[in-house]
């Protein structure tokens, strides 16, 4: 069994990455850490706040850490949300106020070729002892409902339609979330890696 430090209190995440890895992993997350502070995400981009949250938590807890950023990026906005994705509508934002707050930004620019074109992209680092290790990344290109339908997942789940299917990423199974997702690509190129890192490095 590997286990694995997962520097995230999104539970939804754990579960993903939980459900991609499978059994042979066993995920730990701050969720079980409460000591752990609040790590300030301040970074400019996907890769920095990944790096910033994955050596934060490698310097406090032993062992293989790993870190997801990640947001959806949507066309007519410029790639807003992007890093802002988990706040867009505020710091304690609920995903129904992040959903609102986008449809009605996109409401606003009005018809527009190509408007609603949207990719969700998922940065995932690995570190440990304070030293990352490696970065990897995913990205599914996908567009922006018109209305939230469905109720599986979570964040933008309602509103995202991944290019090539007619229904949200809350609408569709989970496991076939999790087969074509940003995090699901991510997690496959680190897993892929994994066996290549002694205990080591
Ligand atoms: P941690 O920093 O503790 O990991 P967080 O939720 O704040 O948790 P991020 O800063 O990476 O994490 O923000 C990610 C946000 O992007 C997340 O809260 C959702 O709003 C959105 N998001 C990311 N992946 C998503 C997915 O698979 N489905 C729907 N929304 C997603």
């Amino acid at each position: 069994m590997q286990q694995l430090i997962v520097a995230t209190r999104n539970r939804n995440k754990t579960r993903e990455i939980q459900q991609i890895l499978g059994p042979k992993f066993e995920l730990r997350d701050l969720t079980a850490y409460p000591e752990i502070s609040e790590i300030v995400e301040n970074g400019k981009s996907f890769e920095e706040n990944a790096k910033l949250k994955a050596i934060a938590v490698s310097k406090e807890l032993s062992g293989l850490v790993i870190a997801d950023d990640s947001g959806l990026e949507v066309a007519a906005l410029n790639g807003a949300p992007g890093i802002y994705s988990a706040r867009y509508a505020g710091d304690k934002a609920t995903d129904k106020e992040n959903i609102d707050r986008l449809l009605g930004e996109l409401g606003r620019i009005g018809p527009q070729r190509d408007q609603r074109r949207a990719r969700f992209r998922c940065v995932l680092t690995l570190a440990r002892n304070g030293q990352m290790l490696d970065m990897f990344e995913g990205v599914v290109e996908g567009t922006i409902a018109d209305q939230p339908r469905g109720s599986r997942g979570f964040g933008y789940d309602p509103i995202f339609v991944p290019k090539g299917f007619g229904h949200t990423f809350a609408e569709l199974p989970a496991e076939l979330k999790n087969r074509i997702s940003h995090r699901a690509q991510a997690i496959r190129a680190f897993a892929a890696k994994l066996t290549a890192i002694k205990p080591s490095d």
